[in-house]
C-alpha cells in the first residue's frame, strides 16, 4: 500500500526475545522490514508477517540503510557484522554494552563509513510495542542520525536522546540498572526478614512497592546535594541519625536468622562516611567513597 512505501525500511539484525518483539511492531506499524538471524528458524515466523528473510548479514545490510543491531553482547556484534559493508549506513545498536565498548562501536563504525547511534532498552520484550507499559530507549551518537530516525525509532519504544557521546546510551541503562538491583537488594531483605513468619509475602508486597515508590523522590534530593556540594541542604534524617539505627537492622536480621550480607556493605560506607566527621549530612557522601 502507499502507507508502507512511505515508511522508512529497516534491517534488523538478531531475533532474539527483544529482536522478535522490535520486529513485530516494526512489521505492524507498516515498515518494510528485512531481518536476519544467526538460527533462520527464528524468522519463519516473522516472514509469515510479512518480513523479508536475508540469507546473510551482509545481504541484510545490503538491503537498507538503516540498520538495527539487536544482539546478544558486543561480541556477538563483532561477529555478525565483519563481513558486512557499512559504507554510507546508519547502524543502531540495541545491544547492551558498556560504555567503553558503545565508543568503541562507533569509532569502529565511523571509520567503515556508517553513521552510528548507540541505544539502552530500558523496557522488557513485553513492553516493546505497549506505550502505556512506559519502556523506552536511550540514545546517544549522532543527534543528527537520531533526528533522523526518530519516527521509525519510537515505534517499538520512547526514545530519550542523552547526548552525542556515544557511551552515555550504555551508561544511563547501566546507572538505571544498578539502581534496580540496588532496590531488587533490598526487597529480598526485606522478604527474607518474613519468611519464617505468619506474614504472607502478597501481603508485603503492596506494601513494599508503595514504600519503595514514596521513598524514590529522594533522588532528586541527592541530585540537587551533589549539584551544590551541600549534602547537608534539605537534609530529613541525618547521618549520625541513622548509622545509630543500624544496630536494629542488623540485630533484627540476625535475630530473624537472615544474613545480612546485603545490607552491611552500605552500612559499612555508612560509618566511614561518619567517620570522616560528615554526621549532619544526607547519605549523598556515601557516593564520594564510592568514587575513585
Ligand atoms: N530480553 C530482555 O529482557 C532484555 C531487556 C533489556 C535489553 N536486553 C538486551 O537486548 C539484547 C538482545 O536481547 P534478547 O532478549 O533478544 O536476547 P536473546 O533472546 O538471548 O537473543 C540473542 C540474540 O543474539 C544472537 N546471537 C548471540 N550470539 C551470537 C553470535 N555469536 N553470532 C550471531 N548472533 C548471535 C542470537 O542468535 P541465535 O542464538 O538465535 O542464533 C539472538 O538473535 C541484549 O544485548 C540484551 O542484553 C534484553
Amino acid at each position: 500500500t502507499q502507507n508502507t512505501v512511505e515508511k522508512t525500511p529497516v534491517t534488523l539484525l538478531g531475533l532474539g526475545a527483544m529482536g522478535t518483539a522490535l520486529a513485530r511492531t516494526w512489521l505492524a506499524a507498516g515498515h518494510p522490514l528485512t531481518v536476519w538471524n544467526r538460527t533462520p528458524a527464528r524468522a519463519t515466523a516473522l516472514a509469515a508477517e510479512g518480513a523479508r528473510v536475508a540469507d546473510s548479514a551482509a545481504e541484510a545490510v545490503t538491503a537498507n540503510t538503516l540498520i538495527v543491531a539487536c544482539l546478544l553482547d558486543d561480541a556477538s556484534v563483532d561477529e555478525v557484522l565483519a563481513d558486512t559493508d557499512l559504507a554510507d549506513r546508519d547502524l543502531v545498536n540495541l545491544t547492551t554494552s558498556t560504555p567503553a565498548q558503545a565508543r568503541a562501536r562507533a569509532e569502529w563504525a565511523r571509520e567503515r563509513g556508517a553513521r552510528y547511534l548507540d541505544g539502552g532498552i530500558m523496557a522488557v520484550p513485553p513492553m516493546i510495542g505497549v506505550p502505556e507499559a512506559g519502556g523506552y530507549v536511550f540514545y546517544s551518537g549522532s543527534r543528527e542520525l537520531f533526528e533522523r530516525h526518530r519516527e521509525t525509532l519510537a515505534v517499538p519504544a520512547g526514545t530519550t536522546y542523552v547526548g552525542e557521546d556515544a557511551g552515555f546510551a550504555a551508561l544511563h541503562d547501566v546507572a538505571l540498572l544498578s539502581a534496580m538491583y540496588g532496590m531488587f537488594a533490598g526487597a529480598a531483605h526485606a522478604f527474607a526478614l518474613i519468611r519464617k513468619e505468619d506474614i504472607d509475602p502478597a501481603a508485603l508486597a503492596p506494601l513494599l512497592a508503595d514504600w519503595l515508590v514514596a521513598m524514590a523522590p529522594a533522588v532528586y534530593r541527592t541530585a540537587d546535594q551533589l549539584r551544590s556540594g551541600d549534602y547537608t541542604k534539605g537534609v530529613v534524617s541525618d547521618l549520625a541519625m541513622q548509622v545509630a539505627g543500624t544496630p536494629t537492622f542488623l540485630n533484627t536480621a540476625e535475630q530473624q536468622g537472615v544474613s545480612p550480607e546485603l545490607l552491611s556493605p552500605y552500612f559499612e560506607l555508612m560509618r566511614r562516611r561518619l567517620a570522616e566527621g560528615s554526621g549532619e549530612e544526607d547519605l549523598t557522601g556515601v557516593i564520594d567513597l564510592l568514587v575513585h
